[in-house]
């Protein structure tokens, strides 16, 4: 045989192989991890996807967003307070979480803290025996959801706020209860907005202090603030991640309460595994404000979110504002279950599921890493391509012409963070047709398109960190009406 015949015939069985993904058995050691690689708390947070804020407070009651930290105690009196509600609407909006405003920067506690009377205690609220927190840890307990605090470091009422040290002490002490008397606490979030203490004197906060704490007393709890440690701020307050969104970043280049550039994109090249937390409100404001009952945001713009958050490799925290009878309002409630209603109907089937597919490259042309293991719905299996290898695509075949519209792309996060650059076509019209294309995809990635009707559709990573590790590529038809939400 001559040697280009040979090469020929080489080439030819290796293609042979490739598609057929017919090697098996053989030792092929999975992929490494690409540092930094995800904790197991972050990956906990990860698969949550989206959680619900709750802001309430004295300012439900003076109309404000801000508190002077001078609010009477007797304010606060809802008529009829019932955790179990808010539990119930966030369940049916599934969201899998509820951070709650145990104190806001106006320094009123929503439990009965030992270190202050500034708070339910001296409200008429239940008769001053009241407390929010452990309300809601019980709603949430019931409704299978869990629980997070949000206690604010700016402190406008507590006189020791300035003094460091002391305010520091009392704020490990708030800490301490919140993190000791309630069960299990999912998340902390640290905000990082900071005020003048009475004094004059600016306040520094000792987060270290803050977060070894938090690690001591709850070491599976996710903490939140603009630069993590866990989980860092996307930079905007509309509940938009964009592209790329490294969930990597530079700590230590990073600083507390300045907006920095990282925050949006993260870097390439971060030596910190801090993904993206994405806040907003179902409302202009993070309070409730009765003038606001008619602009509840929109189901297309709450889907819209969830495309730029969850879709973007992020997790969505929405808010939603009791009112002042300590209740979530009717139309938030409603809007809640309509978004819940379309990403089930969206979702509820790939139509890439357990289809037959190639590749043109496959980790040791082994079966274990063809591309079925992005198709078989098992988060634990992949689609690799040999180290060094950072191109490659897989083609499936959906054995008829189907129409579509939402793509998804997984990677296997827990090995670290790769793509670079990829994009999807569809097989439609005897032709290639692009679908959508992008940098990053992290978690998770979804593109919306308009409906497209294709026998084969094609995901191909242009560029990454190192050998991609894609653990799924599914493809759906979001409803072009949205389904009745009734249940
Ligand atoms: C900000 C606060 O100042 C707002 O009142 C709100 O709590 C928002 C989530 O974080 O820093």
């Amino acid at each position: 045989m001559s040697r280009i015949l040979r090469l020929a015939v080489a080439v030819a069985a290796l293609t042979v192989l490739v598609a057929n993904g017919s090697t098996s058995g053989a030792a092929v050691p999975p992929p490494g991890p690409v540092q930094p690689v995800p904790t197991p708390r972050q990956l906990a947070w990860f698969e949550r996807e989206m959680i619900a804020f709750v802001h309430f407070g004295v300012n439900t009651f003076t109309d404000r967003e801000w508190g002077t930290g001078k609010e009477d105690p007797a304010i606060f009196n809802p008529t009829q307070l019932d955790a179990r509600q808010w539990a119930r609407a966030c369940k049916a909006g599934g969201l899998k979480m509820i951070v709650l405003t145990a104190k806001h920067h106006d320094g009123f506690c929503l439990w009965p803290s030992a270190l202050t009377d500034h708070g339910v205690k001296s409200s008429p609220w239940r008769g001053g025996r009241g407390d929010v927190v452990r309300e809601l840890a019980d709603a949430c307990r019931a409704e299978g959801l869990e629980l997070g605090v949000y206690l604010s470091p700016w402190d406008r009422h507590e006189p020791t706020y300035g003094d460091s040290p002391k305010y520091n002490a009392y704020y490990l002490k708030q800490l301490d209860e919140l993190l000791t008397g309630y069960g299990k606490v999912g998340e902390l979030w640290f905000d990082g907005a900071c005020g003048e203490g009475p004094n004059g004197k600016r306040q520094v906060y000792d987060f270290e202090a803050y977060w070894a704490a938090v690690r001591r007393l709850q070491p599976d709890a996710c903490m939140f603030s603009d630069v993590g440690p866990d989980v860092r701020w996307v930079g905007n307050e509309r509940g938009f991640a964009s592209d790329p969104n490294w969930s990597m970043i530079d700590k230590a280049a990073m600083r507390l309460g300045k907006r920095n550039a990282e925050q949006t994109h993260g870097r390439i090249d971060g030596p910190d595994f801090v993904p993206t937390e994405v806040n907003t409100s179902i409302r202009p404001g993070w309070f409730y404000h009765a003038a606001q009952d008619d602009k509840v945001k929109s189901l297309d713009h709450l889907l819209d979110i969830y495309y730029a958050s969850v879709g973007m490799n992020g997790v969505m925290m929405l808010n939603i504002p009791p009112d002042r009878r300590g209740l979530f309002h009717e139309n938030d409630v409603a809007r809640l279950r309509e978004v819940k209603a379309v990403i089930d109907a969206t979702f509820a089937c790939d139509l890439a599921r357990g289809k037959p597919a190639t590749a043109t490259r496959v980790r040791g042309n082994a079966d274990a890493y063809g591309p079925a293991g992005a198709l078989d719905g098992n988060p634990d299996t992949f689609w690799a391509t040999d180290d060094g290898v950072l191109s490659a695509s897989m083609e499936v075949d959906l054995g008829e012409p189907v129409t579509f519209n939402r793509a998804m792309v997984r990677e296997a996060i827990r090995l670290g963070q790769r793509v670079k650059a990829f994009a999807v076509d569809a097989w439609a019209d005897g032709q290639w047709k692009p679908l959508g294309r992008g940098q990053t995809v992290g978690h998770k990635r979804l593109l919306r398109f308009p409906d497209v009707t294709a026998s084969k559709v094609r995901l191909a990573i242009e560029d990454a960190r190192a050998c991609p590790v894609i653990s799924a590529f599914g493809v759906f038809l979001a409803p072009s009406k949205a389904p009745s939400a009734s249940t």
